[in-house]
């Protein structure tokens, strides 16, 4: 009997057995060690808040602010390490032994010690104290006694957003990404144009905004319904509100990758500037979901613009990657058009897939000259990659297997996964979706890594990302639902070690986070939590 509990304590250390009952400590993503102990911290009026170090004093201010507003409870901070009991130390040093984002956190009875290399770190150990705290109390409010050690296995743990297709307010994308932060995730990655609505302003393009981020009617229902609504439909984020949410995402260690999409998926640019097309025609944003055959031209005008563009972008965004997109590109008009075959002859190109990598790599020129790089969708190895690229492999796995084989840089987000548009449970009892079956549990057992790739190749994965397609996401409420709990399943899938996995035990975590859930008003997929959808 002593030889099954201890295996059972082994594997399953969060369960502490004291005085006979069983405690899960709700923590999503499971951190790398941890170790129950007996007894409480409390934390309350009296509690002081210490710090050595002055680099974090914004993750004390967070921490400060987060405990006064959701508990009423106003920290006092002092400047001298105090002898006895209750503190809490905050502790940053660049020497501290941790893989970077790392952190550990000790709490006993009378101290609570959290210690990083840098803010980074502090700010996932906060994460970490917000998920043991109760989600909601006064006066007094316990923190179980527990060592931690815990570290990130993947540098890019990210999510995105489609806000072309329909269009979410500032104050929902600082939601989301407060949401992706709680998870530890570092990454949002802001799908911003599209055939059916531009949502960047660009001061030298006005009627990027003016006319491309409307349409004049949105399909409704399902797609085989070809139904519509003549409701015009938009909006767009202003270049301050974009440098307002890049900054607020730095505080929460999220870096933002915004998506331009080119060639394809740009008829609402061409509706805007007809003349980024090969027939030059006048054309409308884009009512219908799908593929669109009218796409950039490659011409040198085109460049001009994107060149212009772009710069813009970087301009805001102070992040490595750029996302250029260069998926689902139609090659019709293309194939039709005398310019396109006069570039491909004056290039030396084969065909319409050689002139799209042709494409991309100029593109890649404009970003490589700020210093950046460029990330696109797996079509960007068709014809050939541009020499710096990295991709996100979404059409499967083997685009990202390719690339890395390549030695190119891979975000593995494959639609078997990562697509957080399809369905998480039975369509029956499911708001209408795009389609697919991707529930909790599939997220779950997602590895990015490869088994056919060799030790230098395993380093090109950065990493993974969920995909929110908005076609059929209405609401800033939908995104959530579509989004929760699959964003916490892919959050351990990228922040744990495998060894430590288990649904099993990720499931009885989740029970228990999701009231944290409903504390800050976050949706999230009810039937994923009925015993028949596990
Ligand atoms: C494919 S993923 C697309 C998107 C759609 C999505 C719907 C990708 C690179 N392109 O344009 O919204 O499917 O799931």
């Amino acid at each position: 009997m002593r030889l099954i509990t201890s295996l059972l304590i082994s594997l399953f250390p969060l369960f502490s057995l004291s005085q006979g009952k069983k405690t899960i400590l709700p923590l999503v993503p499971l951190p790398v060690e941890m170790n129950v102990g007996a007894g409480e911290f409390k934390l309350g009026e009296t509690t002081l808040i210490y710090t050595p170090s002055e680099q974090i004093i914004n993750e004390i201010v967070y921490f400060h602010s987060f405990i006064q507003t959701t508990y009423g409870i106003k920290l006092r901070a002092v400047k001298v390490k105090p002898k006895t009991g209750n503190y809490i130390e905050f502790r940053s040093n660049p020497e501290f032994k941790i893989p970077d984002g790392g952190y550990t956190l000790g709490i006993t009875t009378n101290k609570v010690l959290l210690q990083a290399t840098n803010g980074m770190g502090i700010f996932y150990g906060i994460q970490t104290l917000f998920q043991l705290l109760p989600v909601k109390g006064k006066g007094s409010l316990p923190l179980p006694c527990v060592q931690i050690t815990d570290y990130p296995r993947y540098q890019w743990r990210g999510m995105h957003l489609d806000c072309s297709r329909h269009f979410f307010p500032v104050s929902f994308i600082k939601k989301y990404i407060d949401c992706i932060a709680s998870y530890k995730m570092n990454v949002f990655h802001w799908h911003l144009t599209d055939d059916q609505g531009w949502r960047i302003e660009i001061k030298q393009f006005p009627l990027l905004t003016e006319i491309g981020a409307y349409r004049k009617g949105s399909m409704v229902g399902a797609y085989a319904d070809n139904k519509f609504d003549s409701t015009r439909y938009g909006g767009f984020y202003t270049q301050e509100e974009i440098k307002d949410i890049v900054s607020y995402a730095q505080k929460k260690y999220v870096s933002i990758v915004p998506e331009i999409e080119m060639p394809g998926h740009a008829l609402a640019a061409i509706a805007a500037y007809p003349e980024l097309s090969c027939s030059g025609m006048p054309a409308e944003v884009g009512m219908k979901w799908g593929v669109e055959t009218n796409v950039f031209c490659p011409s040198e005008h085109t460049f001009t613009f994107l060149d212009k563009v772009l710069n813009e972008v970087m301009d805001l965004f102070p992040g490595k990657y750029i996302h250029i997109g260069g998926d689902e590109v139609l090659k019709d008009e293309w194939n039709k058009s005398p310019i396109c075959q006069e570039i491909i002859k004056s290039n030396n190109l084969k065909d319409a897939h050689e002139l799209q990598s042709y494409f991309i790599k100029r593109i890649e020129q404009i970003v490589n000259a700020r210093g950046r790089t460029i990330i696109g969708w797996d079509e960007i190895l068709e014809g050939g990659l541009a020499p710096n690229a990295a991709v996100m492999s979404w059409r499967g796995v083997e685009g990202g297997i390719a690339a890395a084989k390549q030695k190119h840089e891979v975000v593995m987000s494959p639609g078997s996964h990562c697509y957080f548009d399809h369905y998480q449970g039975k369509p029956e009892g499911e708001p209408l979706a795009i389609g697919g079956f991707t529930p909790l549990e599939k997220v779950y057992s997602y590895e990015p890594t490869p088994d056919s790739l060799d030790m230098d190749e395993v380093h090109k994965i950065l990493g993974a990302q969920g995909n929110v397609w908005t076609e059929y996401i209405l609401s800033p409420q939908q995104v959530e639902y579509m989004s929760m709990p699959r964003m916490s399943a892919l959050a351990e899938v990228l922040w744990t070690p495998p060894a430590r996995k288990n649904y099993e035990n990720f499931f009885e975590r989740m029970r228990i986070h999701i009231k944290l859930l409903d504390v800050r008003g976050i949706n999230y997929c009810k039937t994923a939590f009925k015993p028949s959808s596990k």
